[in-house]
């Protein structure tokens, strides 16, 4: 007897169906986000193969070098959502202000807020990289969504979830019910349901994963719990082991999967660190509790955090509940010196 085989079209009907005031609103945008995925998918595939790598003249925001990729899977996005009749606003981290629906489409309740391609200065080296995506519900009184309805706290999401672009393509959600892994068979075109209510092993594997390059610029105490992760203060029996892909959605999914502690601390240099809170720390703490882990910026829950603008940073620090706590406990005995 073959297991049923559930596309995500089917986990979503189903999804919806538990919820009998559902209009079906918020499982158009999932379906949308699933063919988004797809598309981007097949020019990240093929991205050796057609000179689509490389880089435009352009630069984001961030006077980040904005990669042909990049640019391509932001207006996917965009293209894929802006018809919908869904949305009232998007906002990109590829695009400084808010993006409006266009005038000829109607709008909606929901608000998205996405990174289109995170991690791409890995592309040309064939290194995994995702789009993460995060919705809201509209809170302004504006006919067409504002500012106010993207500056929204974490703990508001109506869903979030990433596509990671790796050895294979997965889709990964929650609605706030859980945490659902799917993973596209290129050969039907379909994403499948892979992994059914993802829960984070806890404690998990002993993995730490943070840029040790910054510890230059580190505080003391970030220095003591890398070398307490390490075993080299002498008072940890059992040392961890180092992963760091660089891909932010990489190597959350490896600790939605595995367990283990993966953190982007502030330091002098930046001490707001570098991940953005809307486009990737708030959509990814939704999914890590969802899954059993606690995600925060060393002091609060990232999902509490009320954003000040679009494109604000936030430390973040994430993982099994027992490593979180064990991270607090080291930070904690170290006298922390300015960041500054
Ligand atoms: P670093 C990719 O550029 C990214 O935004 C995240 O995907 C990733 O977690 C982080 O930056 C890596 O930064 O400084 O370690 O290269």
């Amino acid at each position: 007897m073959t297991r049923s085989v559930v596309t995500i079209d089917r986990h979503i009907i189903e999804m919806e169906r538990r919820f009998p005031e559902a209009t079906g609103a918020l499982s158009n945008l999932l379906y949308d986000m699933a063919l988004a995925a797809k598309l981007i998918a097949r020019e990240v595939r093929q991205a050796g193969l057609v000179d689509i790598l490389g880089t435009t003249d352009k630069v984001n925001v961030y006077g980040e070098q904005l990669k042909k990729l990049d640019e391509y899977a932001h207006d996917v996005i965009f293209r894929a959502f802006d018809h919908s009749g869904v949305l009232c606003v998007m906002a990109s981290e590829e695009a400084e202000g808010p993006i409006a629906i266009p005038e000829r489409f109607p709008v909606g309740k929901y608000v998205l807020l996405y990174d289109p391609l995170d991690g791409s200065s890995n592309i040309d080296a064939n290194v995994p990289v995702g789009t993460i995506f995060s919705i809201h519900r509209k809170v302004s009184d504006a006919e067409r969504g504002t500012l106010e309805d993207l500056l929204q706290p974490g703990f508001r999401q109506v869903a979030a979830g990433y596509v990671l672009y790796g050895a294979a393509t997965m889709l990964v959600y929650t609605t706030g019910q859980g945490v659902y892994g799917f993973t596209l068979d290129p050969s039907i075109g379909e994403f499948l349901l892979s992994h059914p209510e993802i829960r984070m092993p806890s404690p998990g594997e002993r993995i730490y994963s943070v840029n040790e390059g910054n510890t230059l610029h580190w505080d003391a105490a970030h220095r003591r719990l890398v070398d307490h992760l390490k075993g080299l203060d002498g008072a940890n029996p059992k040392p961890f082991s180092l992963r760091y892909v660089g891909s932010l959605v990489a190597d959350v999914h490896r600790t939605l999967l595995y367990g283990g502690l993966f953190f982007y601390p502030g330091d002098r240099k930046n001490p707001q660190g570098k991940l953005r809170l809307l486009f990737e720390a708030a959509p990814i703490a939704f999914l890590v509790e969802q899954a059993g882990g606690r995600a925060t910026d060393g002091r609060r829950r990232i999902l509490d955090i009320e954003p000040e603008s679009l494109h604000q940073r936030t430390p973040l620090y994430l993982g099994s509940p027992p490593y979180m706590e064990l991270l607090e406990r080291v930070l904690a005995e170290t006298p922390t010196e300015a960041m500054a």
